[in-house]
C-alpha cells in the first residue's frame, strides 16, 4: 500500500480524500494556491506545499507545479479529485511517466471517454445501449447529413466530440436549419475544443438524468454500486442528487448495470467511474462516461456502505476488489444537497467570509465541507462550499431529515442556496420523485435558451 499520496485538488474533495488516506494510515500532501494557503485542508494534511498564485490556471491546473510536488514530497501516488485535472490524460500520463501512480483510469481511457464520438463507439460495441444518431462523427457532405437526420428522426441534436457536460449542443427541429446549426456547432466546436468533429443524436425531450457508478480493479473485476438520479439541475449544474433513483425496478436496475459492468470488464477499466446516461419511457441511453469520482459520489457510499475514495487507492495500488457482485446489497436512500455561496435564485456568486457556520446533525445526516465560521470564500473557484447528504430507511424518511437539517443550518456573511434547496425538499413533484432534467429550470420559470 501507498505511504504518502498527494492530492491535486482543493476544498471539500480535498478533504473527503484526507479522511480516506488517514483512516488506511496513508500520509497526505496538500497542494494549495496562494488564496488557499490558509484552508482547513491545507491545515489538516501532513505536508503541503504552494504551487501558484490564486487564477486555476497557474495553480491547480499547473500540471509541472503539481509533479514537482510529488517530487520534493517524496508521495506515491496522486489523487486528483473531481474537476481540474482529474478528466486530463495528458496529466494522467506526465503523473506515471514521472514514476507516480495516477489514481484513476489509465490515460488511454481517459483519452477515449474524452472524445465523445469515441466514448460513444466504445460503449455501443460494448454492449451499452445508446441514443439512435449519427455513426460516429457526422460527415462533411451537407446531402449525406440530411439523409442521416431524416433516418434519425427530428428533433436531433448536433454535439461536439471534444463537448460534455452541455458545453457545444445544438437542438434542430428542421431539415432547413440542420446544415447551418452543423456548421455553426463545428465552428464553435473547433474554437472552444480545437476540434470541429460533431455528432448527432436524436433529441430526448424530456429524459431523466440517471447514471451508474461502476468500480473496477486491474485484474479484470467490475461491479456497479447502483444508479443515482441528478436530474434536479440548473445550466447543466446539478443541485440535488439521490441514489437509488427514484421509481426504477431492480430488475431493469440490474440490467443496465450489468451492462456497465460487462462494458468496463471489456475495455480493461480501472478505478471508479460513472455511466452518463438519459432515461425516458423506460429505456436508458448511455450519453457519457466520467473517468472520475465524482461530487455525487457521497450518495453512492451512503447506500452501499462503500468507501469509494478507499476503493480507488485500493485498486490504484493494484489490489483485487474484495467483494463481488453479490455482496453489494442497496440499502435505504439518500439525498445530497450542494450547498453553493451563490443567490439561491439569480445563481450570482457569492464569495466573502462565513460569519456564521453552523452545521446540522443527527441519525443519517452527513456533511462534507472544508468550510467553518472565520472561512473566506475565495472568488476564484467554484461556489460549492459544502454538501448536505441524508440517508433514511426509505426516500420519505430521507425526505424529512434533509428538510430538518436544511432548517437547523445557519450560515452568514454571504448569500447560500439553502433557501432553495428548502423550497425543493417542500415541492410536491419532487415528492413524487422522477422529475426530468428541465424540471428546476421550469419551476424557477427559466425558458430554454
Ligand atoms: C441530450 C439531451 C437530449 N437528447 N442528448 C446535456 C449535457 C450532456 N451531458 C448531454 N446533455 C443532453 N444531451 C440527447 N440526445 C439533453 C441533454 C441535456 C441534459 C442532460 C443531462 C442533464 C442535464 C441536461 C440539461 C439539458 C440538456
Amino acid at each position: 500500500m501507498f505511504e504518502k499520496i498527494l492530492i491535486a485538488n482543493r476544498g471539500e474533495i480535498a478533504l473527503r480524500v484526507q479522511r480516506a488516506c488517514r483512516e488506511l494510515g496513508i500520509k497526505t500532501v496538500a497542494v494549495h494556491s496562494v488564496a488557499d494557503k490558509e484552508a482547513k485542508y491545507v491545515k489538516l494534511a501532513d505536508e503541503s506545499v504552494c504551487i501558484g498564485p490564486a487564477p486555476s490556471n497557474l495553480s491547480y491546473l499547473n500540471i509541472p507545479a503539481v509533479i514537482s510536488a510529488a517530487e520534493v514530497t517524496d508521495a506515491q501516488a496522486i489523487h486528483p479529485g473531481y474537476g481540474f485535472l482529474s478528466e486530463n490524460a495528458d496529466f494522467a500520463e506526465r503523473v506515471e511517466q514521472s514514476g507516480f501512480v495516477f489514481i484513476g483510469p489509465r490515460a488511454e481511457t481517459i483519452r477515449l471517454m474524452g472524445d465523445k464520438v469515441s466514448a460513444k463507439d466504445a460503449m455501443k460495441k460494448a454492449g451499452v445501449p445508446c441514443v439512435p444518431g449519427s455513426e460516429g462523427a457526422l460527415p462533411d457532405d451537407p446531402i449525406e447529413i440530411i439523409k442521416i437526420a431524416k433516418k434519425v428522426g427530428y428533433p436531433v441534436i448536433i454535439k461536439a466530440a471534444g463537448g460534455g457536460g452541455g458545453r457545444g449542443m445544438r437542438v434542430v427541429h428542421t431539415e432547413a436549419a440542420l446544415v447551418n446549426a452543423v456548421n455553426m456547432t463545428k465552428a464553435e466546436a473547433q474554437a472552444a475544443f480545437g476540434n470541429p468533429m460533431v455528432y448527432m443524436e436524436k433529441f430526448l425531450e424530456n429524459p431523466r438524468h440517471i447514471e451508474i457508478q461502476i468500480l473496477a480493479d486491474q485484474h479484470g473485476n467490475a461491479v456497479y454500486l447502483g444508479d443515482r438520479d441528478c436530474s434536479m439541475q440548473r445550466r447543466h449544474q446539478k443541485i440535488i442528487e439521490e441514489a437509488p433513483a427514484p421509481l426504477l425496478t431492480p430488475r431493469i436496475r440490474d440490467k443496465i448495470g450489468e451492462r456497465c459492468a460487462e462494458a468496463c470488464r471489456k475495455i480493461k477499466y480501472r478505478g471508479v467511474g460513472t455511466f452518463e446516461f438519459l432515461f425516458e419511457n423506460g429505456e436508458f441511453y448511455f450519453i457519457e462516461m466520467n473517468t472520475r469520482l465524482q461530487v455525487e459520489h457521497t450518495v453512492t457510499e451512503m447506500i452501499t456502505g462503500i468507501d469509494l475514495v478507499q476503493q480507488q487507492i485500493f485498486v490504484a495500488a493494484g489490489e483485487k476488489l474484495a467483494f463481488r457482485q453479490r455482496d453489494i446489497e442497496l440499502r435505504g436512500h439518500a439525498i445530497e444537497c450542494r450547498i453553493n455561496a451563490e443567490d439561491p435564485y439569480s445563481f450570482v456568486p457569492s464569495p466573502g467570509k462565513l460569519t456564521t457556520f453552523h452545521m446540522p446533525g443527527g441519525p443519517g445526516v452527513r456533511i462534507d465541507t472544508h468550510a467553518y465560521a472565520g472561512y473566506v470564500v475565495p472568488p476564484n473557484y467554484d461556489s460549492m462550499i459544502g454538501k448536505l447528504i441524508t440517508f433514511g430507511a426509505t426516500r420519505e424518511q430521507a425526505i424529512a431529515r434533509m428538510r430538518i437539517a436544511l432548517s437547523e443550518m445557519l450560515v452568514d456573511g454571504i448569500k447560500t442556496n439553502i433557501p432553495l434547496h428548502a423550497d425543493l425538499m417542500a415541492d410536491a413533484a419532487f415528492h413524487i420523485g422522477g422529475t426530468s432534467i428541465h424540471y428546476l429550470e421550469q419551476k424557477l420559470g427559466i425558458s430554454h435558451k
